[in-house]
């Protein structure tokens, strides 16, 4: 018979005169299996930051906070099913010795609520050093304190790490073989110049304000990506006359859905279709860069705007989705980006980015790839404009593209293709259902 599960909630230990302590990294996911002494969370106050273990091996049932949350001691972060009752569960029920009693002790165990379990927070990094994160501020990266210090001390980045330990945890010999690659590696032709500082206050009166979390960490991904990836950008208009008259003619039933449906959502859908016809766009390159490892899945992700910086939440499987559901799910998901209540589920496995400033305004931009995706496509705001249809110009609505991909992986003939083949998806979206 299989033995009873019993939950337990694990909360935030004491944490001396710490208050707020903001949430950094999520290390687990609801379902995980998690070891006694598994990362479960990071947290960061002004001084440290500091890894709260699991005090149980187990099956994380709830994780009941997300990154930017604030917390302090004693608040619960996390339920846990272990096989056996916990010591905390123990020692919340003490045990009587007589046999009359112990009855009793069982009925309270089958019924009883979660027990609570106070466990050390290990210190980690000193405030100045920034814990790596994902290109889509996930934080998701798993090292204990031992690797983090050892990483920490020969400079290597975390985040650029791949783990070869269970569910990608990252070990030591992971950190020495990437520094050794990276010494190993040719020197780059010429180091960057360095830009001026300059006092500025020289010239009249400033204000120096920080960038948020949200805005540094996004910044040294672009860095990142800037620098690494061989972008080209290439541009058109999408004749959406047709489009927006059916869009239009949809409002009164958006209405009644309560889904408001904007361009965005035919784009993304027509993305996806694309990107199975196209499917080296819908890809990464391997480590080493000589290789590209094809997705079989076309999860798409979209920039949102929020006013702690920029998220890319991520739709799942877009070219199985109706666009109705699209359009419910781009505005779900930038609600939640904008309240700060996305998941870190929320943010991963994107394939394909789309970055839409059509309500802002603009006939076209260069979006930078969100590396190590291959491509995205910026939108821009749609206009009026006459267009020669071989006899005379007629009015037309059309819709400025701008695809970025990565050289490295895309040819300029495939980003081409892509663009054109997009042109007669939203050209004429019946195609969308061919
Ligand atoms: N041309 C003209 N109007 C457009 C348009 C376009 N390409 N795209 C959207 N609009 C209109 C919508 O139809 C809507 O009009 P109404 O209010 O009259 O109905 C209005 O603009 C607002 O749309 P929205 O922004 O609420 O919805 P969306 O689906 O277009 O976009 C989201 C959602 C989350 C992508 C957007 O709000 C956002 O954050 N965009 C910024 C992304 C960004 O920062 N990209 C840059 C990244 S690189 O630094």
């Amino acid at each position: 018979m299989a033995s009873p599960e019993h939950e337990t909630d694990i909360v935030i230990p004491d944490i001396g005169e710490a208050e707020d302590v903001e949430v950094i990294e999520l290390c687990v996911a609801p379902g995980d299996t998690v070891e006694v002494d598994d990362p479960l969370i990071v947290i960061e106050s002004d001084k440290a930051s500091m890894e709260v273990p699991s005090p149980f091996a187990g099956t994380l049932r709830h994780l009941k906070v997300v990154l930017g949350d604030e917390v302090n001691a004693g608040d619960v972060i996390a339920t846990i099913a272990t096989d056996a009752p916990t010591p905390a569960a123990d020692a919340a029920e003490p045990v009587e010795d007589s046999a009359g009693q112990a009855e009793e002790v069982e009925v309270a165990r089958a019924t009883r609520t979660p027990a609570v379990a106070e466990i050390p927070t290990r210190p980690m990094t000193p405030p100045d050093v920034a814990v790596p994160h994902t290109p889509t501020g996930t934080g998701r990266v798993y090292a204990g304190p031992a690797v983090r210090r050892l990483a920490r001390e020969l400079g290597a980045d975390l985040e650029a790490i791949r783990g070869s330990g269970p569910r990608g945890r990252i070990v030591k010999d992971d950190v020495k073989a990437f520094v050794k690659a990276t010494m190993t590696a040719p020197a780059p032709a010429a180091s960057l110049p360095a830009v001026p500082v300059i006092d500025f206050a020289r010239f009249g009166p400033v204000e120096e304000v920080p960038l948020t979390r949200l805005q540094a960490r996004g910044g040294k991904n672009l860095y990142g990506s800037w620098l690494n990836v061989v972008h080209v950008t290439q541009h058109d208009e999408a004749d959406v006359t047709e489009l927006e008259a059916f869009r239009k003619s949809l409002a009164r039933e958006g209405e009644e859905r309560g889904v408001k449906l904007t361009p965005l959502a035919f784009v993304m859908k027509a993305c996806a279709e694309n990107l199975r016809a196209f499917p080296r766009l819908n890809a990464s390159l391997n480590a080493s860069a000589d290789g590209l490892i094809l997705k079989q899945y076309h999860h798409v992700g979209f920039a949102v705007d929020t006013e702690e910086g920029l998220v890319v939440p991520v739709i799942r499987d877009v070219d199985r989705k109706g666009v109705w559901q699209l359009a419910a799910e781009i505005a779900e998901l930038s609600a939640s980006a904008r309240e700060r209540r996305l998941k870190p589920d929320d943010l991963q496995g994107g394939c394909f980015t789309v970055s839409s400033l059509g309500r802002i305004g603009g006939t076209g931009f260069t979006p930078i790839v969100n590396a190590p995706e291959v491509g995205i496509l910026g939108v821009g705001r749609l206009a009026t404009k006459p267009v020669w249809d071989g006899l005379e110009f007629r009015p037309r609505a059309v819709l400025p593209l701008a695809l970025s991909y990565d050289h490295r992986a895309i040819n300029g003939v495939e980003g081409g293709s892509f663009m054109v083949e997009l042109m007669r998806l939203l050209g004429d979206i019946r195609r969308l259902v061919m």
